[in-house]
């Protein structure tokens, strides 16, 4: 049986630490409605949660590291990093994008739909990640001078290296295939139509992941079942793309916000008083920078933004403890008074 060198994908001896006695180690490399592929030494095989884990709403994505016993996952084993955000829809829930993931690309293309405000906020969720982002801009072929685009994203980069590449012309492509090492796991996030898939079978050197153009309506289901989302490039390392995402709602962010708006954080703490809302007080350095045109205005208002939005989060998070603790309570207490009228 062929053998597969699970270090390309990052296997160490501290994770191998971490596998129970007895089970066969393997990663995640898609996820469908039923269950997971997993490549493990033996090959890629198909598998899913037992009941146990699926009542405990073990959360798995695809990039995580799990034990196999018996042909069903018996244990996630510990993330040194998780891609996060709040499950679209209604609910209050988290769900990851991504585990394990050592490189996130935010992948934004040139051109009109150019969304620096988006940029931002990705960048947000991959500083909580724990993942180091970088920025790819795609399509530098549909400009003549990408130059102003570039500004724009390098005011909201605070310092995060961007890459301009065109997948069609190969410009910039070498580069940022040399940031994909082996052992290491990179993530494309962006949303739909950036050229992420583009990128992904370029590096591959084949046609993997449908693309755009590859894609046809009776395809869609095929791919959705087949795909692979995690893929072992020809160097060693993996790459992880993801489906183009409609909105990218916070989770957690509070150090992610620091760290993505760390230039408004030093100015901030230069402000006279301490608790500074930077409206209107005297001596507030943040108007200062506002003023001197050192700080777009834009980037107050998305720090402001996003903050909102995460302290909205975090109510409706307490809001779904607290529904949950009044369940447990309630049924406790109804176990209770059933116990003690069976003793009567
Ligand atoms: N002009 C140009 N088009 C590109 C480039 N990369 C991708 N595209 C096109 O953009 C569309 C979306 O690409 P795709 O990889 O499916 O995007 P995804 O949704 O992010 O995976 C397709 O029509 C691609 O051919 C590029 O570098 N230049
Ligand atoms: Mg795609
Ligand atoms: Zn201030």
């Amino acid at each position: 049986m062929p053998r597969f060198d699970l270090r390309k994908l990052g296997w160490s001896a501290d994770l191998a630490d971490t596998l129970p006695l007895g089970l066969e180690p393997g990663r995640v490399i898609a996820a469908h409605r039923g269950g997971y592929d997993v490549q493990t030494a033996a090959g890629a095989v198909r598998t899913r949660l037992p009941g146990r884990l699926l009542r405990a709403c073990t959360d798995v994505a695809v990039g995580d590291w799990v034990a196999l016993g018996d042909g069903l996952v018996r244990v996630v084993l510990p993330r040194r990093t998780a891609i996060v955000r709040q499950a679209a829809g209604t609910t209050t829930r988290p769900q990851t994008l991504a585990a394990n993931v050592d490189l996130a690309l935010v992948v934004s293309s040139l051109g009109p739909d150019l969304e620096p405000r988006r940029i931002e906020r990705y960048l947000v969720v991959v500083w909580e990640s724990g993942a180091t982002p970088e920025i790819v801009l795609t399509k530098a072929d549909r400009l003549d001078d990408p130059s102003a685009h570039v500004r724009m994203v390098e005011a909201v980069a605070n310092g995060v290296p961007i890459h301009v590449v065109s997948a069609l012309s190969g410009h910039g492509c070498e580069r940022l295939r040399r940031r994909l090492e082996r052992g290491r796991t990179a993530v494309l996030l962006g949303s739909s139509g950036v050229g992420k898939s583009t990128l992904v079978n370029r590096f591959v050197g084949r046609e993997l992941m449908p693309t755009r153009e590859t894609r046809t309506d009776d395809d869609e289901g095929r791919h959705a079942t087949t795909r692979r989302e995690l893929v072992v490039l020809p160097g060693g390392g993996a790459l992880i793309d993801t489906p183009g995402l409609r909105e990218l709602q916070l989770w957690d962010g509070d150090s992610g916000i620091d760290a993505a708006f760390a230039d408004l954080e030093r100015l901030a703490g230069a402000c006279r008083f301490r608790d500074c809302s930077h409206t209107r007080e005297p001596g507030c350095s943040v108007l200062a920078a506002i003023d001197s045109g050192e700080l777009p205005l834009e980037r107050l208002s998305s720090w402001r933004k996003l903050q909102r939005e995460l302290h909205a989060t975090a109510i409706r998070q307490d809001a779904r403890l607290c529904r949950e603790e009044a369940r447990r309570w309630g049924r406790l207490v109804r176990e209770a008074g059933t116990r003690s009228r069976r003793r009567r």
